[in-house]
């Protein structure tokens, strides 16, 4: 049998001095405890873990010695309810008047691996969730095409499909905190990011069978919900590793992420990535529609404004420790994601001590291709002020810029849209994580 191996990096628990338990009374003689960076800040166990000394300081709990639920014949489970907090949040920010244009965002402080589970993964809508019946949902291709197709969700569901895992990303993800007032927690500065498995149908295979024409170089998707929600994409992108994605991490789309079909763009924007997909239309030129005209552009110091910035450029943020958290002195493990519309991660630093130092994070398996990628490092807190933050690197070379370097090529006005700037969380004495930015 293979054994997943404990990164060398880890505390190794055998050499963790364990706290006494106040009914342990015998006298254990203290192990060592040292390795690499994590020396030891005092005689406490690095961690605070109590050791047990005999059966005796185990109490049978209340759980042994009951029946448990049972099954019913048939539910949709839910998380424990001791999970309460965890839920998607609006934000604390912006108070809409109205509720249709609005956003939710992900708690990534309360997120343990790559995936965002559905029920928490962020949301976007310009104009509310429609409802919509698979059985009469039609998406049409037309335009520039030889063979217009109109297809239906069981005729799209008879294709082969793949899955692959992708983060989302919205344009405007921490637009409230280049401003003032600062969020609070890493769910209010970072949280219109999420990841999951998408499941669907390559758009390259449809847009092949409908016989495209050569001349192509645009197409426009839209939406079938009350905003018509439009966007204009390059032809290159579409045939590249563009999805017709019905389903997300192991079942259907929910509602508030498209049900029943929503179109895909890896690594781009979460705004092309249209939403309730009704029709894909062949054309020469972008469109400019409203999101490419009005919206999700950016200002540069010189007054004009980018045309189309499509790609969400390497970014990370330390979700732990984050704020609203409160440290404990001794060994933390820094964890965060990282990820980047161009590619893979190749690296991410660390700096406890507000960027005059760098160091290099273990990046946990899998590293996956514009996907969320895990990263940690390990830190002994000796109490004091620190101002922690990560820079991340990808397979480009590419390296997360401060929000300095993002200065000088762009305005910072506004609602600050692509801001992929290194982000700060300060610890103050006692152990308080807040906003570095505010
Ligand atoms: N039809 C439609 N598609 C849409 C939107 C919308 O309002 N309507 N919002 C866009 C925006 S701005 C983002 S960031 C993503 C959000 O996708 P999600 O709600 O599944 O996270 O959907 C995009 N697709
Ligand atoms: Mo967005």
């Amino acid at each position: 049998m293979k054994v997943i191996e404990k990164p060398k990096d880890i505390v190794d628990s055998s050499k963790i001095e364990l706290q006494a338990g106040s009914s342990m009374t015998h006298n254990r003689k203290r192990r060592s405890f040292l390795r690499n960076s994590i020396a030891m800040a005092s005689g406490a166990g690095a961690l605070g873990v109590s050791a047990v000394a005999s059966g005796q300081d185990l109490p049978v709990p209340e759980s042994n010695k009951q029946m448990g639920r049972s099954i019913p014949p048939e539910e949709y489970g839910l998380p424990s309810k001791f999970e309460a907090q965890v839920k998607r949040r609006r934000s604390d920010i912006l108070v809409n008047r109205q509720n249709f244009s609005d956003w939710s965002m992900t708690p990534l402080q309360s997120q343990p691996g790559i995936t965002t589970p559905n029920g928490l993964f962020f949301e976007r809508h310009h104009n509310g969730v429609p409802d919509i019946n698979p059985d009469t949902h039609v998406l049409a291709l037309h335009g520039m095409v030889r063979k217009p197709l109109k297809l239906s969700m069981s005729d799209l569901m008879r294709y082969p499909s793949v899955s692959k895992f992708y983060f989302m990303e919205c344009s405007g993800n921490g637009l409230t905190d280049w401003l003032k007032p600062a969020s609070k927690t890493v769910q209010q500065t970072h949280g219109l990011l999420s990841c999951a498995q998408w499941t669907g149908v390559p758009v390259s295979w449809l847009l092949d069978e409908a016989g495209m024409l050569p001349e192509v170089k645009w197409l426009i998707a839209e939406g079938a919900d009350g905003s018509a929600h439009l966007r204009s994409i390059p032809v290159e992108k579409m045939l590249d590793d563009a999805l017709l994605v019905y389903a997300m991490n192991g079942e259907m789309l929910r509602p508030e992420n498209g049900y029943p079909l929503r179109l895909f763009i890896p690594g781009w924007e979460g705004n092309v990535s249209v939403k309730w997909l009704r029709r894909i239309k062949a054309g020469t030129e972008p469109w400019h529609v409203r999101g490419e005209t009005a919206r999700y552009t950016d200002p540069m110091p010189n007054g004009m404004w980018r045309k189309f910035s499509f790609v969400m450029e390497a970014k990370s943020v330390v979700t732990r420790p984050s704020g609203g958290m409160n440290l404990q002195r001794g060994f933390n493990e820094i964890q965060g994601f990282a990820w980047s519309g161009n590619g893979k991660i190749a690296a991410v630093d660390v700096t406890v001590d507000g960027g005059k130092t760098w160091q290099q994070a273990v990046l946990e398996d899998p590293v996956i291709d514009k996907c969320l990628t895990r990263f940690r490092f390990n830190w002994n807190w000796q109490g004091g002020p620190a101002v922690i933050a990560s820079r991340a690197v990808d397979s480009t070379g590419y390296v997360q810029p401060t929000v300095e370097d993002i200065k000088k090529s762009r305005a910072i006005v506004g609602f600050v849209q692509h801001h992929n700037g290194i982000f700060p969380w300060n610890v103050s004495a006692s152990g308080e994580v807040t906003n570095g930015i505010g």
